[in-house]
């Protein structure tokens, strides 16, 4: 109870209008990122923050918080117990044990898969309409790993994929062609990482086909300049690890364009991983990779039918494969 109130009452607040909520399971650097990212750009009502060590949730809570002043209006939550983000709209995960000195991925996607079964059916019982999105590593594993323990329908479970590789692949080409990102409508597809395929017949800047723009005009240009740049997107996780020890901005902002995409419905195309079963040749399997989806507030709208050559629809298959390989060994 206040002890003194500076607003005489009038009405009762509207108890109508419908409030935004993002619960963010894993409070570290990346989740953080996140968190801040949404809260400077006042996508939310609600903001829960859920980490297994009490003592640093409080404080980042704390943090947050005392920045009041300086933010759009929120309320932000913080909890070990998963009740702080019952209905939500939009559940972000970034929990994840890190590799540890000589342990092999599959060692590391078992322990997140024993992670994640004390996530994901709690999100699930306490925010049953939500959309869920899986950040952790390795994210197209964990996103089938996540669909399998919520029960939810597929367009409601996703990863953020290649939505982070594609702003790093716009930023090099950017810089490339001396133009402004936002300009460049390029796509990374495929497993996050190693296997990443970039969708090089169909960019365009400004609406001009790159490449059948250099083919037409006869301009020759070098195919290992091409392969280059998917290499320094492949290669830029590493960099920044090796370097500052963790990713946090990019990943903050990119996860963020996707919270706003989902809470406000607004339909845009991100490359992100979804159960791909049934589209771009990959005919059997249950697996999650990142294809370039229009997003909404009920998850996954649709799916692109982007123009691939046959060399891309290749890699496509074989960066579906790297992922099989893991997750068939699951036993999920
Ligand atoms: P971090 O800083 O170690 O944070 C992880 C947090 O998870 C810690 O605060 C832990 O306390 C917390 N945590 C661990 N277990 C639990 C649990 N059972 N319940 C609740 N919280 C728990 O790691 P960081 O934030 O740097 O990275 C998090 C994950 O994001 C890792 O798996 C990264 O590999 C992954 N990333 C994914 C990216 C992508 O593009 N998909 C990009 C960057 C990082």
């Amino acid at each position: 109870q206040a002890f003194f109130k500076p607003i005489q009452s009038v009405a009762p607040p509207s108890a109508t209008s419908r409030r935004t909520k993002v619960s963010i399971v894993g409070a570290g650097n990346v989740g953080m990122a996140i968190a801040q990212t949404i809260l400077t750009q006042d996508l939310v009502d609600e903001l829960a923050l859920v980490d297994a060590k009490p003592d640093m949730l409080r404080g980042e809570m704390l943090d947050l918080q005392h920045a009041a002043a300086f933010l759009p209006r929120t309320r932000i939550l913080a909890s070990t117990d998963y009740s702080v983000t019952e209905c939500s709209d939009l559940c972000i995960v970034t929990a994840g044990a890190r590799q540890m000195p000589g342990e092999s991925r599959l060692g590391l996607v078992q322990r997140n898969v024993a992670l994640f079964r004390s996530i994901i059916p709690p999100l699930a019982k306490f925010s049953p309409d939500s959309v869920i999105l899986i950040v952790s590593n390795p994210v197209d594993v964990l996103t089938y790993v996540a669909w399998k323990l919520s029960g939810f329908p597929p367009n409601r479970v996703i990863g953020s994929g290649t939505n982070l590789d594609t702003s790093r692949f716009q930023f090099l080409l950017a810089d490339h062609l001396d133009v402004n990102a936002q300009d460049v409508q390029a796509y990374i597809v495929g497993e996050h990482g190693d296997s990443s395929v970039a969708l090089w017949s169909s960019i365009s800047v400004g609406g001009v086909p790159i490449l059948s723009f250099l083919d037409k005009h006869q301009i020759p240009y070098e195919k290992q300049m091409l392969e280059g740049i998917h290499e320094k997107v492949v290669g830029g996780a590493y960099e920044v690890i090796n370097l500052k020890g963790y990713t946090s901005w990019a990943i903050g902002y990119s996860v963020a364009s996707l919270a706003r995409c989902i809470t406000r419905d607004q339909r845009r195309i991100h490359p992100v991983s979804v159960l791909a079963r049934g589209f771009y040749g990959i005919k059997d399997e249950d697996i999650f990779l990142s294809l370039p989806v229009q997003l909404g507030r009920s998850g996954v709208v649709g799916v692109a039918n982007v123009c691939m050559t046959d060399e891309e629809a290749g890699r496509l298959r074989a960066s579906a494969e790297a992922i099989l390989e893991v997750q068939s060994q699951l036993g999920i």
